[in-house]
């Protein structure tokens, strides 16, 4: 799906301004709310999560639906055009009217929609309805729990009056994951304009040929016309043109999009009175033995997990937080991060094409976990839906250099269901190969486990692991730790696969230090990870470290919690923790490509 942009023949407005706004019931709005205007409605800034921006529990701990109101108007010029209303992403499920005439329905958090809009605007005044359910449960993504008594901590089943409490108390969401079930209109809404002939979809696939630069093009059309292809380099010089809806262009001499060099090239497409310009990067991904190739040479992942979240915005679209963020991410010498646990705003990874930054990019399939004593993959109903969330990120994603691999899921139970998990993610791997046009490796992302019981993780083609020796486990020493690691570093030596940590950290309360470095201190991060990096750099097969978390989060209330995760390298407000500077100093000492072998 192609971002919405300005140009000489696309219109581009931006809805992103302040809403009406009301939460509704639990399992249902009142229809009445969808063809006038709200009363009693409040402000609410758009795009963000509605959970933070008043002082108020009832908004912060809502649980199901809430509408969103907003009235425009369009220039009469532009109503001979054809009209399309897109929404980044609405969490997590959104019906939209227009006009009181319903334009559909999207389910799923995280990933942009759009509908043709002609048939329903007006001329003069129009009045655009959004209502947004923020329920999580066993047939959604994320996976929430299906009982809505919200209470973390011990069950204590059995205790009359802690029984009865539960019967009697305010249904609310129960996530299966840790972080914050922000919702709402979270990221930006555009109504723009194509010619009535226009162009759908563009998918570009580059390889390298000696000195030489080589692009596949697929351009989908609507409507009659005839393409022309122009690539033009970053000084809008053209390097190559032709015609066709698919086929080759060389690029001579063509400077490569590499980690930390960004370079863009732009491909313009023009089918008969539209144009679209999609930028791309030549460079390949593969993974060959136990290497992760970038460009033919072996790269070494040195950065994070992330979220999306922030002071008041929670999970809302906000440039200047992507800018800092990269900063962050180059000033600690770090060169990647994986998406956690969502795909992100496009934005975010627009911003990484430019500064060479590289994306793990992964669904929101987080919680596919019932605890081991059920069978998630027959008691949850995401089946289908997780085909579709995985085709539609592939689909939005596909044209980014900074994305190198796709990640199906995060911690789902691989261990207590072994067989039913391979059939599960079998099929969901081939598909983000066959879908790919760069046919990227694809991963999924292991919890804590039995690997040896675990028979999905080791058919990925990185073989990506969430551990937390040291922490969860041996909590406080670091020689167990180290010998657990070494362990299962054995294991997986065997496999003959790249393995990397995609997670692993310690909560740390910014501002507590302690002599014998215990846990929680800013002592206990630094020396945790110094520890078992040492391991890391012992293993040729190891091929990156990403540390849970960049920054700490907000996650549900809770006794495990303390104001959030605390795993952050930062503060939420992007402060500097003691290993921060640890990691600074080593990733300085490590070099994108080559560092082992
Ligand atoms: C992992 C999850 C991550 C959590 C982290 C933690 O993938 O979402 O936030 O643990 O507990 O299991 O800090």
């Amino acid at each position: 799906m192609l971002y919405p942009k300005l140009n000489e023949a696309r219109t581009l407005m931006g809805l992103n301004d302040i809403w009406a706004f009301r939460t509704a019931g639990a399992e249902d709005y009142p229809h009445e709310w969808t063809a006038s205007p709200l009363e009693n409605a409040l402000t609410m800034a758009v795009p963000a999560s509605y959970n933070d921006q008043k002082d108020d529990v009832n908004l912060r701990s809502h649980y199901g639906w809430a509408v969103y109101q907003w009235r425009f108007s369009v220039p009469r010029s532009l109503l001979g055009e054809r009209i399309v209303l897109r929404f980044g992403a609405v969490t997590h499920t959104a019906d939209v009217y227009l006009n009181g005439r319903r334009l559909g329905s999207h389910r799923g958090g995280f990933l942009p929609f759009e509908f043709e809009v002609n048939d329903a605007l007006v001329c003069g005044e129009n009045l655009l309805t959004v209502a947004v359910d923020n329920r999580v449960n066993y047939a959604t993504l994320p996976v929430g729990n299906e009982s809505t008594v919200a209470f973390f901590g011990s069950d204590n089943p059995g205790i009359p009056s802690i029984e009865l409490a539960k019967t009697r108390c305010r249904p609310a969401n129960k996530p299966n994951f840790d972080f914050f079930n922000y919702a709402g209109i979270i990221r930006p809404v555009y109504l723009y304009t194509t010619p009535k002939d226009y162009i759908r979809d563009i998918s570009l696939v580059t390889a390298i040929d000696g000195a030489d630069g080589l692009v596949d093009w697929r351009v989908e059309t609507a409507g009659t016309g005839s393409v022309h292809v122009t690539v033009l380099d970053e000084g809008r010089n053209v390097v190559s043109e032709a015609d066709g809806p698919e086929g080759r262009c060389r690029i001579p001499d063509a400077v490569l999009w590499q980690p930390g060099k960004a370079y863009l090239y732009t491909a313009r497409v023009t089918f008969g009175e539209d144009v679209y310009e999609q930028t791309f990067g030549v460079r390949t991904v593969e993974v060959r033995g136990t290497q992760f190739l970038i460009n033919g040479q072996p790269f070494y992942f040195k950065g994070f997990g992330k979220h999306e979240d922030s002071a008041f915005h929670g999970r809302g679209t906000d440039s200047c937080l992507n800018v800092k963020d990269l900063s962050l991410i180059r000033w600690l010498g770090a060169n990647s991060f994986r998406t956690s646990h969502y795909p992100y705003a496009e934005e975010m990874y627009d911003l990484c094409d430019r500064e060479g930054i590289v994306v793990i990019d992964e669904t929101p399939a987080v919680g596919i976990n019932a605890g081991g004593s059920e069978n998630p993959y027959q008691v949850m109903r995401i089946h289908q839906h997780h085909r579709d969330v995985l085709r539609d990120m592939i689909e939005r994603d596909k044209n980014h250099p900074c994305v190198v691999m796709w990640s199906v899921a995060n911690e789902p139970d691989t261990e207590h269901f072994p067989q039913s998990a391979y059939d599960y993610f079998r099929p969901l791997y081939d598909q983000a190969h066959a879908q790919d046009p760069q046919n990227r490796p694809v991963t999924l992302v292991c919890c804590q486990n039995n690997y040896e019981k675990d028979i999905v993780t080791r058919t990925m083609d990185v073989v990506c692991l969430n551990r937390y020796y040291g922490w969860y486990n041996l909590c406080g020493d670091l020689d167990a730790a180290c010998d657990a690691l070494n362990t299962e570093l054995d294991f997986w030596a065997e496999q003959g696969k790249p393995v990397m940590f995609t997670e692993y950290g310690a909560d740390t309360y910014p501002g507590i230090h302690n002599t014998n470095g215990e846990m929680f201190s800013e002592e206990y991060q630094r020396d945790y990870y110094a520890r078992l990096n040492a391991e890391f750099d012992k293993r040729p097969f190891f091929i990156g470290e990403h540390i849970w978390n960049f920054a700490d989060f907000a996650t549900i209330q809770g006794p495990m919690r303390v104001d959030g995760n605390k795993k952050g390298l930062l503060t939420r407000d992007r402060r500097p923790k003691l290993a921060a500077h640890f990691f600074r100093q080593r990733w300085k000492e490590i070099p994108d490509f080559g560092y082992k072998g």
